[in-house]
């Protein structure tokens, strides 16, 4: 009796926990409102299921304690009760993963607007950069980083000349433009993660993955990296400004190109600070 007593505190406990727990979200600052739903359908689906077979236990422990000369019948299979069993489990699971393969092919399906962002993971820093007037990055290889290219790009590639070019310092981006990130790291496995985003993805050396968002207000997140990537892993942070077209501008012209931190006796081009325009508007 105490059992199945304990069994409906558990539940009980269970559910009032998340309802009123005062750890949830940070609020969201992305189009992803789509993986919020997705992730409260699994909440409601895991938790229903979660109450039901705790309850069911409970039931169980009581409506059949040990009560002198009663015997229990022994009864290995039931169809019957498979049949539903499977049938229900399969519905559930589908009901978990369908929505997450949904939002998962918007997720990866870049609109032909999206401006390029790269971003250059190492241990253990965020690097970024963004296409010049051009609206094209130059090709990269992590073979090419040195102290005077710190992200590998190629030298030779006129399109990388005008790229813009952020070490080691904070990331900029204009309110409502979608974005296409590639995600770049040049030693071990990274995974670029801003929680209000709602978005994430690994960096795996040797290959550039991506996804896309639209960042929806303004303000200062953090970056964060997801991915276990040695002893300074919960150091590395990075910060992303979500800006007013205006001051994204302004930031913008601060930044200095490739051409400009290579100088001009290695590249042989001169490029005019205040040429580097915002491909973004
Ligand atoms: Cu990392």
């Amino acid at each position: 009796m105490a059992i199945a007593l304990v069994l409906v505190l558990v539940v009980i406990g269970s559910v009032l926990f998340h309802v009123l727990s005062p750890w949830w979200w940070t609020p969201i600052a992305s189009n992803w409102g789509y993986i919020d739903s997705t992730l409260v359908a699994t909440f409601w689906i895991t938790g229903a299921v979660f109450s039901a077979v705790v309850l069911f236990m409970a039931y169980c422990v009581y409506r059949f304690r040990h009560k002198e000369g009663q015997k229990a019948a022994y009864e290995p299979e039931s169809k019957k009760l498979e049949s539903w069993l499977t049938a229900i489990t399969a519905i559930g699971v589908a009901a978990m993963l369908a929505p997450g393969l949904y939002v998962w092919k918007q997720f990866v399906t870049v609109p032909k607007d999206a401006t390029e962002v790269e971003v250059v993971a190492q241990q253990w820093q965020w690097s970024f950069r963004l296409p010049g007037a051009d609206g094209k990055l130059g090709t990269s290889n992590a073979r090419l980083v040195s102290s005077d290219n710190p992200l590998g790009i190629n030298p030779d590639d006129p399109n990388g000349k005008d790229d813009v070019v952020v070490e080691a310092a904070d990331l900029h981006l204009p309110i409502d433009k979608p974005v296409k990130m590639l995600l770049r790291s040049i030693d071990v496995l990274h995974d670029f993660y801003v929680p209000e985003f709602r978005a994430k993805m690994d960096m795996v050396p040797g290959m550039v993955t991506y996804f896309w968002f639209t960042p929806t207000r303004t303000g200062t997140f953090e970056v964060l990296c997801a991915e276990l990537c040695g002893t300074g892993h919960g150091f590395m942070r990075g910060i992303v400004m979500v800006d007013t077209a205006q001051d994204y501008t302004t930031w913008l012209q601060q930044q200095s190109t490739f051409a400009q931190l290579s100088g001009p006796a290695k590249v042989g081009v001169l490029v005019d600070r205040g040429k580097v325009t915002a491909s973004m508007e």
